[in-house]
């Protein structure tokens, strides 16, 4: 009996179907399986956090009454007066403003605490507001679970108003704080560790210069695990020049690179370094971990509200553009809207939040590849699981991929008619990690292809605005290189 012969009928099979399908491979559904992960891969956690996009920051403090933007930490309790404060209208003016979570400075570095806490006397508890009976950590936190808005903190380390700053007995404050926060005011989402350290300070009167050893003064990992053990599900983010789970993205001007990698080694990271901003803002290709940067940047000059700085609110037209080097280069965007004296989100603040939010959801409302036919040059294995059409479908979860072997692949998506068209919007399955090096954009004009952009990382989203808008039926997504199979989830234009 000739073994060969079931191979040599099932190709004489398939060869007799292929004529028939005009010589277009089979294609099946599910017979093949999904590409490995390309590692490092984003946690679950993480993975939400790239989903949220757009978050808050709220810079309040004594800095506020004062006109300052880093408290000495002499300042009286008594300066600290918000007469008509409303933590209601901080997050219904942020939810309508479309961010996803909040980050409160609980304790800036001037050492003044907005909740009650029983550690020290430089607080909330001291001051004329509410006759020393507010908690603004617990308002607020109360109202982002009102709205549906994850409530995340910031406590800095650095603490201008404490006496034994520098001891080991003000890192036991320190976690004990963290305690109280975590055990009264959660769940949070993320924990930001702001690395800044100016050394002078009013230490309880000793007014001095303190420097400390950053990579070893504050045993972050002691710190760190006693968080997770506060609060082990939801799983807390970190946020530090150095991750672990989020990067500062090197500057404050909300700028991620247009090279942006997610992955990036702790080893050229640490706490303090210093010269590697550019390194923060580009991540590494090679990275061994998955510690993607958030752009935090301010909606004012300053971080605090100072009166003086009201025509200076950044426009919606400049809002977004940060939106689009932020998010739209694969970061999240933690924008800072600072609460006036009064406690309240100032008016300028407020209309160029709502203006912002209109250019936004008038940019992006008519996505011209929804349901759009697509073709690619291949896809994995002929399985209609990792066709081209996942990438219009509107669907995170389904993606067009390739074989293993191959590393690069177009995407032709048919608009149906010519259209004017001034952004393209492409999103990387980040679960099976970052791949895509790079990319080039194509428009179909008097009868062939014209490139209309290239660039190189994709991420968890990229936009790409054209400085000259196309008028075009059709638009071709080349990936030309890729660390393995491009894993594409969706392809916009608007
Ligand atoms: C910096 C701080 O020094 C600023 O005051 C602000 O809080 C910013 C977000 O981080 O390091």
């Amino acid at each position: 009996m000739n073994k060969y012969k079931p191979l040599v009928f099932a190709s004489v099979l398939s060869a007799f179907l292929l004529s028939c399908s005009g010589n277009v491979p089979s294609v099946t559904t599910g017979s093949v399986p999904p590409p490995a992960p390309v590692l490092p891969v984003p946690s679950e956690a993480q993975l939400a956090w790239h989903e949220m996009e757009t978050n808050a920051f709220i810079h309040f403090t004594t800095n506020t009454f004062t006109g300052k933007e880093w408290g000495y930490g002499d300042e009286s309790p008594s300066i600290f007066n918000p007469t008509q404060l409303d933590a209601d209208q901080w997050v219904s003016t942020l939810k309508e403003a479309g961010f996803k979570g909040v980050i409160l400075t609980c304790k800036h570095h001037d050492g003044f605490v907005l909740w009650p806490s029983k550690y020290t006397e430089h607080s909330i508890k001291n001051s004329p507001y509410k006759n020393g009976n507010g908690d603004i950590v617990k308002a607020v936190s109360d109202a982002c679970k009102r709205y549906g808005l994850k409530f995340g903190v910031y406590l800095s380390p650095w603490d201008r108003n404490r006496s034994d700053y520098g001891q080991p007995s003000y890192i036991t404050y320190y976690r004990n704080q963290l305690k109280e926060i975590f055990t009264n005011y959660g769940p949070i989402f993320e924990m930001w560790f702001d690395g800044a350290n100016g050394g002078d300070g009013y230490y309880g009167g000793a007014k001095e210069v303190r420097q400390i050893d950053r990579s070893t003064y504050y045993d972050w990992p002691t710190t760190l695990n006693m968080v997770r053990e506060l609060q082990p599900e939801p799983k807390v983010l970190f946020f530090s020049d150095a991750g672990p789970d989020i990067r500062w993205v090197g500057n404050e001007k909300g700028r991620a690179g247009e090279l942006n990698w997610n992955t990036i080694s702790s080893d050229t990271l640490y706490a303090g370094k210093a010269g590697i901003e550019d390194l923060l803002a580009t991540g590494s290709e090679d990275g061994k971990k998955w510690i993607p940067a958030e752009v935090d940047v301010s909606i004012r000059p300053g971080w605090f509200y100072h009166p003086e700085e009201d025509d200076k609110v950044k426009t919606p037209a400049q809002l977004f553009q940060i939106y689009l080097t932020s998010v739209g280069r694969g970061s999240t965007l933690l924008l800072n809207v600072p609460p006036d004296k009064r406690g309240l989100i100032n008016e300028k603040d407020v209309a160029a939040l709502k203006g912002w939010r209109k250019m936004l959801d008038e940019t992006f409302k008519t996505n011209l590849t929804k349901n759009a036919k697509v073709n690619a040059d291949s896809f994995r294995g002929n399985d209609k699981t990792y066709a081209a059409g996942n990438v219009t479908d509107g669907d995170k979860n389904t993606y067009w991929a390739t074989d293993d072997e191959v590393t690069s692949g177009s995407l032709e998506i048919d608009l149906g008619r010519v259209q004017p068209v001034k952004y393209v919007l492409l999103q990387e399955y980040i679960k099976l990690g970052q791949r895509v090096k790079s990319f080039s954009v194509e428009a179909w004009q008097d009868d062939e292809w014209k490139t209309i952009a290239n660039a190189e990382t994709i991420g968890y989203k990229r936009i790409l605005q054209l400085e000259n808008p196309v008028t075009t039926n059709k638009i071709r997504i080349k990936i030309e290189s890729s660390k393995a199979s491009p894993v594409i989830s969706a392809v916009e234009v608007y």
